[in-house]
């Protein structure tokens, strides 16, 4: 009975606490790090959930008041109605009108999130069946994306979600992300930023976040791909604009794409 309380409460404590990667017994979203994120969050809990509350408990109402007005011993004869024009015309009516209340501002979202505003940087990333593949178009990065396996995880990563080369980002900025496939579908999806886009082979989607919070978050690929769908995790760490450019002179001579090609080209002419 304990450990069940303890469980309990720690489900309404852990929401306070709650960090940029899943939590054990986590009922809510992530912590929103975009307001993109937020206004999905604000929509679900001061929208959607009263509105599925209300409906649960009085559908629940109706089921209780049903069984007890009308149950065998207090009601041995039963209406032969069949049909009631009002009762008719509120059940179409009322469903209607809570849909729209909720298309409305649904709407507005979808549409805040389709408007790209002017990019600070464009990244580009690419699924691969099973890993990411990014590319800094601007400053001539490229680079593969590979989970980090349970026996060589550092005592800060989390299991499942932690890769060897995260894509880095600076805080504070627009983010463009350009979203493609090599092979078969995938999904880029990064809870936080609420961002998740289809990655499509010959076709290049497209999404945005600014990332308000320094810090290290984490994502899946949503779309079926194959045996290792689990296994190719999103890492984005939003750095200080100082920091993301010292990454940056680091990674032009790292990750660079010339000399990927190059190596190409000579094991072609081999
Ligand atoms: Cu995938």
């Amino acid at each position: 009975m304990k450990k069940i309380l303890f469980i309990f409460i720690s489900i309404f404590i852990a929401h306070a606490a709650l960090a940029d990667q899943p939590k054990d017994w986590q009922l809510g979203f992530q912590n929103p790090a975009s307001d993109g994120m937020r206004d999905i969050v604000n929509f679900h809990n001061n929208l959607l959930l009263p509105i599925i509350i209300a409906i649960s408990v009085f559908v629940l109402f109706l089921m209780l008041y049903a069984c007890v007005r009308f149950r065998a011993s207090a009601n041995p004869n039963p209406s032969k109605r069949t049909h009631n024009v009002t009762v008719e015309i509120l059940w179409t009516l009322i469903p209607c009108l809570i849909l729209i209340v909720m298309a409305v501002p649904s709407f507005k979202i979808l549409y805040k999130q389709d408007t790209i505003p002017k990019a600070d940087l464009t990244i580009k990333a690419i699924g691969y069946q099973w890993y990411w593949g990014y590319e800094y178009p601007d400053e001539n990065i490229i680079f593969d994306s590979y989970m980090v396996e349970e026996k060589d995880l550092r005592a800060d990563q989390p299991r499942l979600l932690a890769v060897d080369n995260e894509v880095v980002v600076p805080v504070n900025k627009v983010v463009k992300v350009l979203i493609t496939a090599n092979d078969v579908l995938h999904a880029w999806a990064l809870p936080s930023f609420g961002v998740k886009r289809d990655a499509v082979p010959g076709r290049i989607n497209e999404t945005w976040f600014k990332a308000e919070k320094e810090g290290t978050y984490y994502g899946q690929c949503s779309e079926l791909c194959g045996i290792k769908h689990a296994f190719m995790p999103i890492t984005v760490k939003v750095v200080s604009e100082e920091d993301y450019q010292e990454w940056l002179s680091e990674a032009r001579i790292k990750f660079a794409k010339e000399e990927i090609e190059n190596d190409k080209l000579k094991l072609a002419s081999k």
